[in-house]
């Protein structure tokens, strides 16, 4: 990104920042969203400006397995962006448990020999709205996810130049934005040394043939492939190995899910133990008509996506009597296990009402549960979708 457009963007987001086109409604109590408009990004679903965030219309899921970069949905906990930020005075830092600390620029990184990947980035939270009962936190549909082409470096390279020392137990990943109280903590994430070090997660500053756009990290960050979305921290420019376990407050208290089998509680209910939020679970989407739709009768495709947290999907089924029979669906071209995995399964519907639900299972044999999972946090939901829809 040149200079000019960074400053003209700021401008943008600055001044005036986002103005409402209209509303739309998403289907939950309280549903009601400003339409807005931001830099670098098509008309988005508005939940908060003050930071921005922003859900991707889902619409956008039935036009292909990668979203564009400016449909991807947006999601800050920090009211303080780096708008006036200089690429070119931008560096990395490397330090804490490693024999060479080091500062590179991003001239430096973008020299070295890049990797790329399709993955997933899919907030904690999205689809937290659809939680019964109902919890706190951002009230999200289902446009909280998006899947790119990830250009960068992987996070191994860097750390092998600067030598990471026995011992070394985790390392911490902070980006430029910070708080506008100096109450609210710091946005700080860790991984394990050896997640850290797997040669897939990666130091990203392409998505899609191009520059991430600004709100989605400019000029880098993190890309940590089958990982929610907390994990993935943007304007990325400081990383520290450490050899304890890091217990800033987006590790140790928020992100967390119950430390249970299928990491549930009972709905309504305090989990007694907890972990950090970590793989994606399995889930599917039909894309080619939404809940509440109409189908012309006769024979029509029915068309959607799949993910996982990287193994793979292996098997997509589609059912059009409210889950009675299954049929499976069509794969589409395989992008890599992390990646959104098309299908489409061409069906026959006479006139009436049908619950379409589509289910998907992993190269493990992951698959989503009839009924919801519940958590306080609203976190991972995967349950098996119902798309209601009008046949005439
Ligand atoms: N610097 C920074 N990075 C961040 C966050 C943040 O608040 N600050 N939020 C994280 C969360 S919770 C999510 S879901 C993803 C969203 O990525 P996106 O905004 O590019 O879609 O960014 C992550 N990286
Ligand atoms: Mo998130």
């Amino acid at each position: 990104m040149k200079r000019a457009g960074l400053a003209a963007l700021v401008t943008g987001l600055g001044s005036k920042g986002a103005f409402a086109l209209d509303t739309v409604t998403l289907p939950f109590g309280n549903g009601e969203r400003p339409l807005v408009r931001y830099p670098q990004k098509r008309p988005m679903i508005g939940l908060t400006s003050r930071p921005p965030q922003l859900e991707t219309p889902f619409s956008i899921f039935n036009d292909g397995p990668l979203t564009p970069n400016n449909a991807f949905f947006v999601r800050y906990h920090l009211a303080d962006l780096p708008y006036n930020l200089d690429p070119d005075k931008f560096t990395l830092e490397i330090k804490g448990k490693v024999d060479k600390p080091l500062k590179l620029s991003l001239k430096e990184i973008m020299k070295m020999k890049a990797t790329e990947i399709v993955a997933v980035n899919q907030c904690s939270g999205n689809s937290r709205g659809f939680f019964n009962p109902r919890v706190a936190g951002g009230q999200l549909a289902n446009g909280a996810m998006g899947c790119a082409r990830w250009r960068g470096v992987p996070l191994k390279t860097v750390l092998d130049m600067a030598g990471v020392q026995s011992g070394a137990k985790q390392v911490t990943f902070n980006g430029m934005d910070g708080p506008v109280s100096d109450k609210t903590p710091d946005f700080v994430k860790a991984l394990d040394i050896d997640h850290a070090r797997d040669g897939e997660v990666m130091l990203a500053y392409g998505m899609n043939g191009e520059d991430l756009p600004f709100l989605n990290g400019f000029p880098l960050r993190l890309v940590v492939p089958g990982y929610y979305g907390t994990y993935w921290v943007k304007h990325l420019n400081e990383i520290t190995v450490i050899d304890s376990v890091f217990d800033g407050f987006w590790m140790k208290s928020a992100y967390r899910i119950p430390d249970t089998p299928n990491n549930a509680v009972e709905p309504g209910t305090a989990p007694k133990a907890t972990i950090p939020i970590n793989r994606f679970t399995v889930r599917s989407f039909i894309t080619s008509v939404t809940d509440g739709g109409k189908l012309k009768a006769g024979r029509t495709t029915l068309r959607g996506i799949a993910f996982d947290g990287g193994k793979g999907i292996k098997e997509v089924a589609v059912s059009t009597d409210g889950g009675k029979t299954w049929t499976n669906a069509k794969l589409g071209k395989d992008l890599g296990k992390y990646a959104f995995r098309e299908w489409k399964l061409p069906v026959k519907l006479a006139a009436g009402s049908y619950d379409l639900k589509v289910r998907a299972t992993n190269n493990a044999g992951d698959t989503q549960p009839m009924d919801p999972l519940w958590n306080p946090a609203g976190y991972l939901r995967n349950v098996v979708e119902t798309t209601r829809v009008t046949v005439a």
